[in-house]
């Protein structure tokens, strides 16, 4: 699937520390790649049924801080994601508006990578669509099979999640929890004929007025997690180094995706680490296309707003928070980005080298952007009250394009 146009990079001049990342499994940090100059990452994609809203873009952006803080690092990195083209809740949707499955989806994930783009998000080497990857997924069923690892429920398929080892190590949750998250999330731990009330979906029957493929179970689609494990093994190979999303994503999406992966590699991981943004909320509630309490980033930017200010109150909050967006956000970073472009435009600034390495330094400890803000702000004040020589305007332009995704 096409992706979305790269934004300019300038290439830092300083070389930025190697960053350290929070991994959920272990409650660690942890500094990836180890000795190798190359990073895989994976991050969940959108299921494309709505616009992208402030949720999902703070997530997105928060990946893209980690994909420029491992390229100014020096690190080539492997970035890939997917969308979600063919699940329940866009076949729903589609239904109750009276328009084709295929034509929501197209429309949305063109809206999705004009926002992408406006927000200066680096694509994926790969954007890989759930419908073009049913073979890879076809494949990767049957692989579970031949371990043993898939039994029937009628005419579905199910991954048998409890019993590979690793399973729980990425939520760390109990049985009760992951119970009532799997009820709460796509899953159906009632569903009589499981043998688990845990085990998921792998393959969907085809059901009347769905859209399904044929394959050697039955004409049928794929569940949701085998989709993201077929598509991160195809395209990064296993022990990739940042499996990311939100943190809603945390149970059950993670843990069955790796589950199933790791059900076929058991000394080689699914993924190095798990790490996952925090959730945006609006009037007390998680912002959700489900629920409908949405600030759209497409909205924005049709009423005017800058997508850069967009971004920049994004960046004011740490990746692993959890927030609620408020207009004042917007009007925040509204006067940040005005006081930045006034010390850039000004005759003499500040020295730039110090704010270098205390941006790159905040970046690579856990993405810390609001305090890579503040030394940003730090240099824009002392640069506007004035008596400097130095010309650190470049060098400044260029981390904050390289390393926050910011033109100035
Ligand atoms: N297609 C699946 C992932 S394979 C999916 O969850 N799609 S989504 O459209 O619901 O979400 C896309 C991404 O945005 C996911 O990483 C999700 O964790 C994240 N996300 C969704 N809502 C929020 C929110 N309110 N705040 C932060 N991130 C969010
Ligand atoms: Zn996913």
């Amino acid at each position: 699937m096409q992706s979305w146009k790269e934004p300019k990079l300038p290439r830092s001049t300083v070389l930025a520390p190697v960053p350290r990342i929070h991994d959920t499994a272990s409650h660690s940090m942890l500094a990836l790649p180890g000795t190798d100059a190359r990073a895989r990452m994976y991050v969940c994609g959108i299921t494309p049924y709505d616009a992208t809203h402030m949720g999902h873009a703070a997530t997105y952006v928060a990946f893209d801080l980690l994909n420029r803080a491992w390229r100014n690092a020096g690190i080539a990195v492997d970035f890939v994601q997917n969308v979600t083209d063919v699940d329940d809740p866009l076949l729903e949707r589609a239904q109750a508006t009276g328009v084709d499955w295929t034509s929501l989806a197209e429309s949305e994930i063109a809206l999705f990578r004009e926002d992408m783009e406006a927000l200066e998000v680096i694509p994926p080497r790969d954007y890989i669509g759930a419908v073009e990857s049913i073979p890879l997924v076809i494949e990767m069923i049957q692989e579970l099979q031949d371990a043993g690892m898939v039994y029937r429920v009628d005419r579905d398929l199910y991954f048998r999640s409890h019993s590979v080892a690793s399973f729980g190590a990425v939520s760390g949750f109990e049985d009760e929890q992951m119970r009532s998250l799997f009820a709460e999330r796509g899953g159906d731990p009632e569903r009589p004929g499981k043998e688990d009330a845990l085990d998921c979906l792998l393959w969907q029957a085809e059901r009347p007025g769905e859209p399904a493929w044929e394959s050697p179970f039955g004409s049928g689609r794929p569940g949701w997690h085998v989709e993201c494990s077929a598509i991160a093994r195809h395209y990064l190979g296993t022990a990739f180094e940042v499996q990311g999303g939100g943190s809603d994503l945390v149970f059950p999406h993670h843990e069955m995706s790796a589950a199933q992966a790791n059900a076929l590699s058991p000394t080689s991981p699914f993924a190095l680490c798990f790490a996952h943004a925090g959730m945006v909320g609006l009037d007390g509630e998680k912002m959700s296309k489900s629920k409908g309490n949405l600030v759209l980033v497409s909205q924005l930017r049709a009423q005017g707003v800058d997508p850069r200010v967009i971004r920049l109150a994004l960046l004011n909050h740490h990746y692993r928070s959890d927030w609620e967006w408020l207009d004042s956000d917007a009007s925040q970073a509204h006067e940040r980005l005005r006081s930045w472009q006034a010390a850039i435009n000004a005759t003499s600034t500040a020295d730039a080298g110090p704010v270098v390495v205390e941006v790159q330094r905040a970046l690579a400890e856990d993405l810390d952007a609001p305090r890579a803000l503040r030394a940003v702000d730090q240099w824009a004040l002392s640069t506007i009250q004035g008596g400097h020589s130095q010309s650190g305007q470049e060098q400044i332009r260029d981390l904050v394009a390289s390393s926050l995704g910011l033109t100035l």
